[in-house]
């Protein structure tokens, strides 16, 4: 019983440890892609105002027939958020 118990412990300390080290690498990648595309929005949005227009992403030689597709709540410019979701979806779908 005590070998059992003690097999369980280490066990259960190991799957902490694999788990709690394969978070923290999904969480690194989360925050590279993060910081990656928030470089890449403030690069695109020249005007600075925090929002992408078309003529920004266009001139940024992205293809205008995606601008839409990106724009989930139809305001007619990009937001970081929406360009975040964009970009993980795209990741997730290669
Ligand atoms: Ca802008």
């Amino acid at each position: 019983m005590r070998r059992f118990v003690t097999a369980l412990t280490a066990a259960s300390v190991l799957g902490l440890g694999f788990a709690s080290a394969a978070e923290a690498r999904v969480d690194r990648v989360k925050l590279a892609v993060m910081a990656r595309t928030a470089a890449a929005f403030r690069q695109v949005d020249a005007d600075r105002n925090r929002s992408i227009s078309p003529a920004e992403f266009t001139a940024a030689g992205k293809n205008a027939e995606n601008f839409d597709a990106i724009d989930a709540n139809d305001d007619g410019g990009l937001g970081y958020f929406e360009v975040l979701r964009a970009v993980i979806f795209r990741l997730r779908n290669r």
